[in-house]
């Protein structure tokens, strides 16, 4: 063989740079780790000539493997580990109590290490520190520091403390045991409950890391519409094996409670929880988890909501229930997430203000190791809702946010939707109710109302497709709300940076217009779906579609047209004096920004008024050709999306692109379906014109009432 000419090594080489030469597996999420820059990676390797281990251990092993992983992806070699301290050339990852004093003696400010919190830090002799003072901060220190690496810091300016601001920071699974998943769009349930506990399935692990590395530290496993097997002892073999699964990775297991338990499984006549034999029957449950389970975390509940038994069933409170729990769960340091997920059919009430008004009255009522868990908004994890009332109203109670990472409401797994957006949106939103600056985010760290226990919900959109989520940029969401249960007042737009550079490339050319896509898509899906305030005008039962003609469900509250009150003469849900007044609900500066339908943001105008179809908005438009407009932007705004996809081809690897350019014709039709589904039958009840601008609707109304999905996916089977 010819050996290669000079001039023809450094094409190579030049073209080898120049692109970007490694495969993104979409199986390996945001932990690609692929190779630095020819610079970065000789300076970083000056840093790592070994990696100090300071101790023996779970931890310090999966610590180990993780730096294997990432030296080897990013500098191309792997890494020596030592328990020897080196003068120099070294990354040192010690727990503080491991640690010679002299080493950080003046250096480290240990004041600002909170509770699972880390500190990075450049030392002299190009070595690099890791440390903290418990181990769940010394994994996420690790991880910060190859993500740092990742994203291009170089080694000289690496200095970093950071702690979570929420304690519990959980993924909850709505994984049923015959592994479907309730509003799941991604397979069937990850959690292979038939081979457990003898198969431990390698993406349990991945699972794990996967979490830790975005500092998520505990996992519901089962669906909140609860089945009382997983607390019988053959499924509780299966979680405690899952549970020495997650225990290295700082991943505590929570499970969902039935609340009609004793009498499924226990042979008691009663769920009563002021009935002793129950509670007894609680307590003995509850030592027999934690005997399998040493450090389980506790119970999710939805009791007394859509069909689940709860205390109400007997008369008592939802506080009743809860403290039923949460009493057998004390003397093991476990907890109760109650959830304020509660409607009734049989009060005529405003759907959106049952929660409030039940819980309420019961503020001082519940024990110290419950929390509640609220979801984002008032209603069901609509494309936008305002806050929840909930959040500030509730002084005494420590409230959970919960948010919804699968898009049940937001185009399944299909369309392109980056949710941290939204969350920001809620976080930032100021309650008033503990004076200025009381926003959702500081209600939940706790800094706002002085409470200890705080913590942030995330209803998973993990199944067993390869890619985990279905649609390869949901991850996103996955990362995206990790970070925000971390640190609930960071930056959707500083998020999705990190996103994208740790998954495909730092590269400006693919950041910048893919951050502006992200940021902006959130906007788009409420455009082409719920425009100006509309709410819940899906598909019947699985949410597939548009569906605002929905009238027949057997609950008033199930009902499109229950929410959208259109009518010849107008549209929209009046929640304020002349109405439901749901406003009042919340402190006067926000009803300040509500209650006038002159000054109220358009974003929110049909959740909280009625108005006439020719109602004049501030950009001289009527109410029915903004609607129009909206609609067509949020179509128009996908088909930008594809123009910016199409663009980034040569950063993304061949398969991913083409998955998600597919995933985005799909968006695109749908987005179309929406605004002609939703402008026929709109146009149908007012009988005006289509607005100017718009692109009138391919088929009569007739066809779009006409689409059935029984297979669409998600849904529970009972539900069909
Ligand atoms: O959003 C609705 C869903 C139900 C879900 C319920 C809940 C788990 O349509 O599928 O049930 O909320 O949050 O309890």
């Amino acid at each position: 063989m010819r050996t290669p000419s000079l001039s023809l090594l450094f094409c190579l080489t030049l073209l080898l740079s120049s692109y970007n030469l490694f495969s993104q597996d979409p199986a390996k999420l945001w932990l690609q780790y692929y190779p630095l820059e020819e610079g970065l990676k000789e300076e970083f390797l000056t840093y790592s000539s070994s990696v100090f281990l300071a101790g023996e251990n779970s931890t310090y092993d999966v610590i180990a493997e993780e730096f294997r992983l990432g030296l080897t992806g990013m500098l191309n070699s792997e890494p020596e580990f030592s328990q020897q301290l080196a003068e120099s050339g070294q990354i040192v990852v010690a727990l503080r109590e491991d640690l010679p004093s002299s080493l950080t003696d003046g250096l480290v400010d240990w004041e600002q290490v909170g509770e699972e919190g880390y500190v990075l830090k450049t030392l002299g002799n190009n070595r690099l520190l890791v440390t903290a003072t418990d181990p769940n901060g010394l994994l996420y220190g690790t991880f910060a520091l190859l993500h740092q690496m990742q994203l291009g810091e170089s080694p000289d300016n690496i200095l970093k403390y950071d702690s979570p601001r929420v304690n519990l920071r959980l993924l909850n699974h709505w994984d049923n045991l015959d592994r479907t998943v309730e509003r799941g769009y991604a397979g069937f349930s990850i959690w292979n409950w038939h081979l457990l506990p003898d198969y431990l399935d390698p993406r349990y692990k991945e699972y794990a890391r996967a979490n830790a590395s975005i500092g998520i530290n505990g996992t519901v496993l089962t669906n909140v519409n609860a089945n009382a097997l997983i607390l019988t002892e053959p499924y509780l073999e299966k979680v405690k094996a899952l549970a020495g699964v997650f225990r290295p990775y700082g991943i505590k297991i929570y499970l969902t409670a039935r609340f009609s338990a004793p009498i499924e499984i226990g042979g008691l006549e009663t769920a009563d929880p002021l009935n002793a034999d129950v509670q007894q029957w609680w307590d003995g449950k509850v030592e027999e988890i934690y005997r399998h389970i040493p450090d389980f975390g506790g119970f999710l509940v939805k009791a007394n909501s859509e069909g689940q038994p709860g205390p109400q069933n007997y008369g008592r409170t939802h506080a009743d229930g809860a403290n039923m729990l949460a009493r057998s769960l004390a003397p093991h340091d476990g907890i109760v997430m109650w959830r304020a997920f509660v409607y009734s059919d049989e009060n005529p009430q405003d759907r959106a203000m049952q929660a409030y008004d039940q819980f309420m009255p019961i503020d001082d009522a519940f024990a110290e190791n419950v929390i509640v868990q609220v979801k984002n908004g008032p209603i069901d994890f609509q494309p936008r809702e305002p806050f929840h009332p909930m959040f500030g109203a509730m002084e005494k109670t420590p409230l959970m946010m919960e948010f919804q990472i699968t898009q049940e409401y937001l185009g399944f797994s299909s369309h392109l939707v980056y949710l941290p957006k939204m969350f920001e949106e809620v976080l930032q939103e100021d309650t008033y109710q503990f004076g200025e600056n009381s926003t959702v985010a500081r209600i939940i760290t706790g800094e706002a109302t002085g409470q200890r226990l705080t913590g942030m919900a995330g209803v998973s959109n993990i199944g067993n497709e390869e890619n985990w989520t279905g649609h390869p940029i949901a991850q996103a969401n996955w990362y995206g709300y990790g970070r925000l249960a971390w640190d609930p007042e960071l930056s959707s737009e500083e998020i999705a940076g990190e996103w994208l550079g740790l998954t495909f490339t730092t590269d400006k050319q693919f950041v910048e217009p893919m951050t502006s896509l992200l940021i902006r898509s959130r906007e788009s899906v409420v455009k082409y779906m719920t425009p100006l305030g509309l709410h819940h005008i899906m598909g019947a039962g699985h949410h597939y579609g548009p569906g605002p003609w929905v009238d027949f469900l057997g609950r008033p509250e199930w009902n499109s047209v229950y929410y959208h009150q259109a009518d010849q003469n107008g549209i929209g849900f009046d929640r304020t004096v002349t109405g439901s007044n749901a406003l009042k609900q919340y402190a006067p500066e926000v009803v300040e920004k509500f209650a006038d339908p002159a000054t109220c943001p358009k974003e929110y105008l049909l959740w909280f008024h009625h108005l006439p179809w020719d109602f004049q908005l501030n950009n001289g438009h009527t109410l029915w050709q903004e609607m129009g407009l909206t609609y067509q932007e949020g179509v128009d705004e996908v088909s930008e999306m594809i123009n910016t996809w199409e663009r980034m081809e040569e950063y993304v690897d061949e398969p991913f692109f083409l998955h998600v350019r597919s995933l985005l014709t799909i968006q695109h039709n749908e987005s179309i379906w929406w605004k002609d589904a939703c402008m026929s039958y709109f146009q149908d009840i007012n009988g005006l014109d289509y607005p100017e601008g718009m692109e009138t609707p391919e088929k009569p109304l007739s066809y779009y009432k006409s689409l059935i999905f029984p297979y669409a996916p998600g849904i529970q089977p009972s539900w069909r």
